[in-house]
């Protein structure tokens, strides 16, 4: 399989690097999937096989047209545009790469007609060189293939049915059970750099403290010579010198350092270092570098408590999605430094990216201010638990540690969402996922956010922490605010009870139109999901005095759009935020409570 991609594409005084976003030609295929290939879309600009319309990238394709039928498109659709390589990159002998940092849900690529990548899984950077393929003296062709079905073996599943009219059969209908609209297309940007022949494959650091002194454990992986030596050079904020080494592999250690803290609990939130690792030739000759930013910390753990810096966290938060008006889940950068300022406003310290892993550039942000992740995998809903299944669920960790293991922000893997843990073969299932997390990161604590009962669940024995989702006063004692404190409280002890974990509660909350307003507190009313917070702030405090209880994340931060059902109006409306990141009267409520803990840490 496609290994993803590690690091994160970078312009260095060895490396260019360009950006091809931008609006490209764009085409749905007919049902039958082979007709775009049997026809040569590939082979020529798609304009001259047939009409295109205009498709920014990156975007969700789903809701920028006025077509229901392109929005429920399911199948595949063609992307393609041309672009030139300057001369210059061949005379400085460069290698060429594309870089996709991510295409829902499968992706195939074509440079100049010819194949280039195949990528499954959506949410995930993936790379290749094209160096030999690439023409200097005209333009390029760039096709993308992307198919958007999901079936029993994909990460996450789906199902497809086919939909008739009388008996004719019209069109194809893509359901899945997980709660969030399915969008598909070329979601973040793509990239074409250079590296030297011989350059920098990885960096891969961890952290350590001791006293007042930090310790960077770092590992430089290159590919394309052998005889070469790594300068590495560590930089504070101010771009002075701190550490540095001569070896490829090995350990800084920083006097008096400054640490990675999230949000609020110090004066320096996110003090990010700056390690620039050089590969060097044998006349003393710099053939590559990439500059990587470190946030020194450590996470650890008891059966009661997490510790960042050893410090017991609180995580108060939020579960998120990439989700938007219009864009759908296209990476956008006003969206998510508004998204930022917001965390910050309500005085969250945390957030989990559900249910899949989010654009690289917010975990650069989180890293930058402080804020902590737990990074979730793709893997939501999970029922059936095949072989199949699980090579896909660990091949889509795997690209995410080797994408993410460097964050500092990432303090927490999330394996799965809402699983069917009582499942008889869930068992063994998990501990295989979870054994596999623990070959490449045994740095962080492993999670699921889990939705079966206590009792059922089987997933459990294999985590680190738990984590719980539960809607008391929604989908369970609908209306019935006055049972949620006592069930809220006796469910988290009853987990910590049977593992000796530490409990964290990952999802509560209530939809609530903005602006309808109902007293006393009626469902769907900014009144009643105020009311339903308050009951929930209450478990939570005396769970705080248990002692093992880490965390609350409403569910969730803003709006979002879903598949049609007659229980979703205009999307999921749990947000405390609407889809325009307007607040309701919870994301008030929310502020107050979160800016007091925050206050007492
Ligand atoms: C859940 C899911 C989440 C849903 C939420 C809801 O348990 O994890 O994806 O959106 O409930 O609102 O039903």
């Amino acid at each position: 399989p496609n290994p993803g991609a590690a690091l994160y594409p970078q312009e260095t005084e060895t490396r260019y690097l360009r950006n091809l976003d931008g609006i490209w030609n764009f085409r749905r295929s007919p049902v039958d999937p082979e007709h775009g290939y049997r026809n040569g879309w590939y082979e020529q600009d798609l304009d001259k096989t047939g009409p295109i319309i205009p498709m920014p990238v990156p975007s969700s394709y789903n809701d920028v047209g006025e077509d229901a039928t392109l929005r429920d498109h399911v199948g595949l659709v063609w992307y393609d545009r041309r672009f030139h390589v300057p001369i210059w990159w061949a005379r400085t002998n460069q290698r060429i790469w594309l870089r996709f940092s991510s295409v829902h849900y499968a992706a195939q690529v074509w440079v100049n007609s010819k194949p280039v990548s195949y990528h499954e899984i959506g949410h995930l950077p993936f790379e290749v060189e094209i160096t030999d393929i690439i023409n200097y003296n005209s333009s390029n062709l760039l096709t993308v293939v992307v198919d958007n079905t999901l079936l029993s073996d994909t990460v996450p599943q789906g199902t497809i049915r086919d939909i008739f009219v009388g008996t004719t059969k019209v069109r194809q209908e893509q359901s899945y059970t997980f709660d969030f609209f399915n969008y598909a297309g070329i979601h973040r940007s793509v990239f074409l750099y250079t590296t030297p022949q011989n350059y920098i494959d990885d960096v891969v650091v961890n952290t350590d403290i001791q006293g007042l002194t930090g310790f960077v454990v770092y590992n430089v992986t290159y590919k394309g010579a052998a005889d070469v030596n790594c300068l590495i050079q560590l930089f504070d904020k101010n771009g002075v010198q701190v550490a540095g080494a001569n070896e490829c592999a090995g350990l800084l250690e920083i006097g008096n350092a400054n640490f990675w803290w999230a949000y609020l609990m110090h004066s320096t939130p996110g003090y990010l270092y700056t390690l620039k690792a050089s590969l060097i030739g044998p006349l003393g000759e710099i053939l590559d570098t990439y500059n990587l930013k470190v946030g020194i910390r450590t996470i650890t753990w008891s059966n009661t408590t997490i510790y960042l810096n050893d410090k017991p966290i609180y995580l108060r938060g939020f579960g998120m999605h990439e989700d938007s008006d219009i864009r759908g889940k296209g990476w956008d950068p006003v969206l998510w430094v508004k998204n930022f300022n917001l965390i910050k406003w309500v005085g969250a310290n945390a957030f989990r990216t559900s249910h899949y892993p989010y654009a690289e550039e917010i975990y650069q942000m989180a890293d930058e201010q402080g804020i902590m992740i737990i990074d979730e995998c793709p893997s939501v809903d999970t029922d059936i638990f095949t072989d199949i299944l699980l090579e896909k669920h660990k091949q889509s960790l795997t690209e995410l540690i080797r994408r993410d293991k460097n964050h500092p922000s990432v303090i927490m893997w999330s394996i799965s969402n809402e699983p069917r843990s009582s499942n008889y073969n869930a068992d063994a299932y998990f501990k295989k996922v979870v054994k596999h997390v623990k070959t490449m990161d045994l740095s962080r604590p492993v999670t699921i956010a889990i939705s079966q009962r206590y009792l059922n669940d089987k997933s459990g024995q294999y985590l680190d922490v738990i984590c719980f989702n539960r809607y008391n006063g929604w989908y369970a004692n609908t209306g019935q605010l006055s049972t949620i404190a006592t069930n809220v409280f006796d469910e988290a002890t009853a987990w910590h009870s049977k593992h000796n974990k530490p409990v964290i509660m990952s999802e509560y909350g209530a939809d609530t139109l903005a602006g309808l307003h109902l007293f006393p507190e009626y469902v769907w009313s900014e009144e009643y999901q105020v009311a339903l917070l308050s009951e929930h702030f209450k478990a939570f405090d005396k769970l705080r005095h248990a002692g093992f209880f880490s965390g609350e994340l409403i569910w969730n931060f803003a709006d979002f759009k879903t598949a049609q059902t007659i229980t979703r109006v205009g999307g999921n409306k749990k947000g405390i935020f609407t889809r325009e990141r307007q607040p309701k009267a919870s994301a008030h409520h929310l502020r107050a409570r979160y800016h007091a803990i925050a206050a007492a840490e």
